[in-house]
């Protein structure tokens, strides 16, 4: 069983509504180490982090918060890095702007290992915006061009192992902007919208890609944003949009990446607990990571069909 690493990150500022900064501390009130802890592992809490200090650079006047978001991603970058060498590290979010850190810091020790690395996005929306496409100004919606090596994030740290795009897969996609639209069928990432998991189900296009991790014996990143969810199930997030993942669908997800063994890090983002009813938004993300990270209704379940 590999050391379970949490790294709180309450970073606020790839959006304008405050409220994310209370993720971590949500996560860890309903239970999150003692049910990994039930699970067998042995975890670590590594408390909240903070932002490192840049100098605001002269940015674009539309980016919102841009001092603050590369301060983040300096420091995310380095903390994923260290975690993931010696554990299994899950990422308590924070807004999605995380991702700019973690994600490219995990490709950053994959590539130290000679393993290519794989993300797999969760998420209504493609976050794949670069500073100069984006309309809302909201650094939380550009982390897959980052970590991708596109170009346009001036000032940020550079990306020290760009993930191919062929590595990127998005599934529950249902509020893509047109330049994210553009870009995307242009690129060689895999997107997988509403209508498409409605039509194969959600297991089909998940096993897929797995199957191109396992052959490339890659290391795999996960980014789950509440979002991803179906708003009935997960409301505690600023941008909820209707038509998403079911509670089945989402575990689902979560036990096939367990079975499949390929999973090395995870991010939990975009909870705002200041939208939640009753902390049941965080109880889902939790019992969620409980299912990625191996709990299981039955071991065997008695079979159906003989
Ligand atoms: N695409 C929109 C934007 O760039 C929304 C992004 N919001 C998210 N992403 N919640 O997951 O502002
Ligand atoms: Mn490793
Ligand atoms: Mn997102
Ligand atoms: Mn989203």
């Amino acid at each position: 069983m590999p050391l379970v690493h949490l790294v709180g990150a309450p970073l606020d500022c790839g959006k304008r509504r405050a409220g994310c900064l209370m993720g971590p501390d949500a996560y860890r009130t309903a239970g999150l180490a003692r049910v990994l802890e039930d699970l067998g592992y042995e975890v670590t809490d590594h408390g909240n982090l903070h932002a490192a200090p840049v100098e605001v650079p002269d940015g674009p006047a539309h980016l919102h918060a841009l001092g603050d978001t590369i301060g983040w991603t300096t420091t995310l970058q380095k903390a994923a890095k260290e975690a993931i060498a010696t554990g299994f590290p899950i990422f308590l979010g924070g807004d999605h702007a995380l991702s700019l850190g973690t994600a490219t810091g995990v490709a950053a020790h994959a590539k130290t290992e000679g393993r290519p690395q794989f993300i797999l996005w969760l998420d209504a929306h493609a976050d794949f915006h670069t500073p100069a496409t984006t309309e809302s100004g909201n650094l939380h919606g550009t982390p897959l061009a980052y970590l991708t090596g596109q170009p346009g994030f001036d000032g940020f740290p550079p990306v020290p192992a760009p993930v191919p795009m062929a590595n990127v897969c998005l599934l529950g996609l249902r509020s893509v902007d047109a330049a994210e639209r553009a870009a995307l069928q242009q690129s060689e990432v895999r997107y997988h919208d509403m209508r498409q998991i409605d039509e194969l189900g959600i297991a089909a296009p998940l096993r897929a890609f797995l199957n191109d991790v396992a052959a490339a014996n890659g290391a795999l990143h996960v980014s789950l944003d509440v979002d991803f969810l179906d708003p009935a199930v997960a409301p505690a997030v600023g941008t909820t949009v209707p038509g998403g993942a079911t509670l089945r669908e989402a575990h689902l997800v979560m036990e096939i990446l367990h079975d499949s063994g390929l999973m090395t890090s995870l991010d939990l983002v975009e909870l705002n607990p200041f939208l939640d009813e009753r902390g049941r938004t965080a109880q889902v993300m939790v019992d969620l990571a409980a299912s990625g990270l191996g709990r299981r209704i039955f071991d065997r379940p008695t079979r159906a069909f003989t």
